[in-house]
């Protein structure tokens, strides 16, 4: 789930890290004044008779002290070519460890000259113009993972807040990007969700009732079998009402659910009215003291007048408890459009992302909450009866390797 985004984000991550380092460090501390500590430290060094012991690969950086006088020159002069940054940036090279004998650090030891060079070498500032084209790369990751675009802006608006116009370690900016990232994307998930069983529960007056809309196809009927299938582990009785008259054979496919879990299943013939199927079905539910009602309906589009008129009667007679839509996560946009047009239509209560296993990208997962303002409650994970998992933010950052 989700491995083409988290692949994306993770080059986007290092090559934001790669052009940060290749940004001018900051001068708060002028190279002048850190010449001018260096001679000082020199000449304290030398008027000190103990030696000093120093680690060997901080040595080479006391240029002469212990090497012979011609070769010391002539280290010196290569030295002195390379400039003030050559020679800082080679004395930060990362030593090789297994030259580095350990011996026994200056107790007395500040915060020394090396650290301070190393601190200004190693700290930069992001411009907001610099910052705008290092997020290129992820601007391109998002959108390509179908992350919609007013998502795509919230995310950059974020991430610069955090980590542009502010002295940053070059060394840190990996680990600042992924926080600042993972925070971002969290924020995304604001919207107040809620437990459909305690909803069940919770419900004085039974039975509870549930419509469920979404175009052709998206998982509708494949979901309810999973969602009765849920509600009986949790002992909870429901009846399923064969709303989806229109589409062949799609009683017989809510039928061979029923039949497999032993739920009750309310149907009348293709072409009659489904508000008179749901209507049935609450009847049955009532008389028979059931926990729930699982209405399917017909999958249309919300350009196409009639049907949606149809399922707006559906609504206005059966009053639901929950509208739920069922949308399909591998088609990005589409899917967020299709659940703003229904919630437009008939104001939806939750989303349901079917298919979320074979969704390789993620952008409607990321987006749908933030842009239609109503919780993700499960996601589809595959074709069985247990492929359904109540959505949790956390495992979503986590499959997005955040
Ligand atoms: N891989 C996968 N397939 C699913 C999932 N949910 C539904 N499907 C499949 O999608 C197809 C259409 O499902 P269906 O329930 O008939 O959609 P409907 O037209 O909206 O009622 C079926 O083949 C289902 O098995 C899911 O979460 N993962
Ligand atoms: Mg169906």
């Amino acid at each position: 789930m989700f491995g083409f985004l988290k692949d994306k984000l993770k080059s986007a991550i290092s090559s934001f890290s790669k052009k940060a380092e290749e940004l001018p460090e900051i001068k708060e501390e002028t190279p002048a004044s850190a010449v001018i500590e260096e001679q000082k430290e020199q000449a304290k060094a030398q008027e000190t008779k103990e030696p000093v012991e120093i680690p060997e690969h901080e040595e080479n950086f006391f240029i002469g002290q212990k090497k012979e006088p011609v070769e010391a020159m002539q280290e010196k002069k290569q030295e002195e070519k390379k400039g003030f940054f050559g020679r800082i940036r080679d004395k930060f090279k990362k030593p090789d460890e297994s030259k580095i004998t350990i011996k026994q650090s200056r107790p007395e030891e500040k915060k020394g000259f090396l650290d301070k060079i190393k601190e200004v070498a190693s700290t930069t500032k992001i411009s907001d113009k610099e910052f705008d084209e290092m997020f290129y790369d992820f601007e391109i990751a998002l959108l390509e993972s179908n992350v919609a675009y007013s998502v795509v802006e919230k995310i950059k608006s974020d991430l610069k807040k955090d980590i542009a116009n502010k002295p940053v370690k070059r060394s840190d900016i990996d680990d600042m990007v992924e926080k600042s990232l993972k925070k971002s994307i969290l924020s995304l998930f604001d919207v107040e969700s809620f437990s459909l069983v305690e909803k069940i529960k919770g419900k004085k007056e039974k039975p509870f009732t549930m419509v469920f809309v979404g175009v052709n196809g998206v998982g509708k009927t494949s979901t309810i079998a999973k969602i009765a299938n849920y509600l009986k582990k949790n002992n909870l009785s429901c009846v399923l009402a064969a709303g989806d008259t229109w589409r062949a054979a799609s009683i017989e496919q809510l039928e061979h659910h029923a039949n497999k879990l032993g739920i009750k299943i309310i149907k009348h013939n293709y072409g009659s009215d489904p508000t008179a199927v749901a209507y049935d079905a609450v009847s049955y539910a009532k008389s028979n003291h059931m926990d729930a009602v699982l209405i399917d309906t017909a999958g249309r589009q919300h350009s196409n007048v009639n049907l949606i008129s149809e399922m707006q009667k559906i609504i206005r007679v059966i009053k639901p408890d929950l509208k739920i839509f069922i949308g399909e996560s591998i088609t990005g946009s589409d899917c967020i459009e299709q659940a703003s047009s229904f919630d437009n239509a008939i104001g939806i209560d939750g989303i349901i992302l079917s298919k979320a296993d074979i969704d390789d990208k993620g952008g409607a997962a990321i987006s749908i909450e933030y842009i239609v303002k109503k919780p993700i409650i499960y996601i589809g994970m595959g074709q069985d009866y247990d492929d359904l998992k109540e959505f949790n933010k956390d495992n979503v950052l986590a499959s997005i390797g955040l």
